[in-house]
């Protein structure tokens, strides 16, 4: 695919594309819980900050719930809405999503790939509460050696917010986000971009999880009501990092200033919480999640842990990024690239079975 010179949808930065997908529907007591969410999650872990990478002593995968009379956490036998983990491999905070239904995808969509609404099973899992960042990144490069696929190809597609426009940039890689004259500096808590399917796929590997599957990605994002965003309904250019009036080139929207024209420290934005505690789910990086594109499987499902197609051409991406207005920031939104595609947009998270 091409870069973001080629997309196909207006907004986008890069190759990813709108696409063809299916449905959520929740249903819960989502304001209860978000609220409760808040302020747990704003006593220990988030705003804004990376949590920091635990030392050898630290225990592993503790699930954790906050105690109603001593806000310390306290380890219990089973999770559940509101537990959190953190691994020890590269210090990421997961939050649980509970066994059940949700509902996959929107009938009103005016994008065919997130049609039809859908209701899909899956069995609890975990997933990382905020885009692996540069700091995760950079550790995970020291410790393995891995190269990326920008590095190898010695190329990536970089935003010029003079144009408005992108285009592919010799050097431009995870380290130099805006080319061989930039760096990491003050980025460490930014999530990692420049990153392809391939190498998100390998991080996740190293660090002892996977990436999400489709269906994982939405319901962590939207819970089981049905809502448009992480948040609730209504778009609110405050609870995000989207393409506000920072953009540049008189393309963003000018009624919403999140205070950043690129990416943003992860976890920046938490009143724009998702209903099992993910941070980011729309906007700051786009994700790659493991599924293939195949709009067959999408319109005909297993309606029980749909693992995604099992070949394709393009992987799927979701949550829209920094570069990007209110429409592909839904939670059912569905954008697309090829394996090795990377730019300035594109991050990840990952997750994890048990
Ligand atoms: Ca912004
Ligand atoms: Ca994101």
């Amino acid at each position: 695919m091409g870069g973001i010179s080629s997309c196909k949808f207006s907004f986008s930065i890069s190759r990813i594309r709108p696409g063809w997908m299916e449905i959520t529907v929740i249903r819960t007591s989502a304001l209860i819980c978000t609220l409760v969410l808040i302020l747990f999650l704003s006593s220990c872990a988030l705003p804004g900050n990376v949590a920091p990478v635990p030392d050898a002593a630290s225990p592993t995968a503790v699930s954790e719930k906050p105690s109603a009379t001593t806000d310390q956490p306290v380890v219990t036998e089973a999770p559940e809405l509101g537990s959190t983990q953190i691994s020890k491999t590269d210090g990421m905070t997961l939050v649980f999503v509970p066994t059940g239904n949700f509902t996959m995808g929107s009938d009103s969509s005016s994008f065919a790939n997130e049609r039809p609404a859908h209701t899909v099973f899956l069995d609890s899992y975990w997933i990382d509460q905020t885009e692996v960042t540069n700091a995760m990144f950079s550790t995970f490069v020291d410790q393995s050696g891995y190269q990326t696929d920008a590095e190898k190809i010695g190329s990536s597609y970089v935003y010029n917010p003079d144009s408005g426009s992108s285009g592919l940039v010799q050097g431009a890689d995870w380290q130099h986000p805006l080319g061989p004259d930039s760096s990491l500096l003050d980025l460490n808590d930014h999530p990692v971009v420049h990153v392809s399917w391939n190498d998100s796929q390998a991080y996740c590997e190293w660090a002892g999880r996977r990436l999400p599957t489709e269906a994982e990605w939405e319901k962590a994002a939207r819970g089981t009501d049905g809502r448009t965003f992480p948040w609730g309904n209504d778009f609110n250019g405050t609870l995000l990092n989207s393409a506000d009036v920072n953009l540049g080139a008189g393309r963003g929207n000018s009624s919403f200033d999140d205070d950043f024209q690129l990416t943003s420290p992860v976890g920046n934005y938490p009143l724009g919480i998702s209903p099992y505690g993910a941070l980011d789910m729309a906007g700051n990086a786009w994700e790659w999640v493991n599924d293939w594109v195949d709009e067959a499987y999408y319109q005909n499902p297993p309606s029980s842990n749909p693992g995604g197609p099992t070949s394709g051409i393009y992987h799927v991406v979701r949550g829209g990024s920094w570069h990007d207005p209110q429409d592909g920031q839904r939670v059912t939104y569905r954008g697309w690239a090829s394996p090795d595609d990377r730019d300035i947009t594109l991050g990840f998270r990952c997750a994890l079975s048990k």
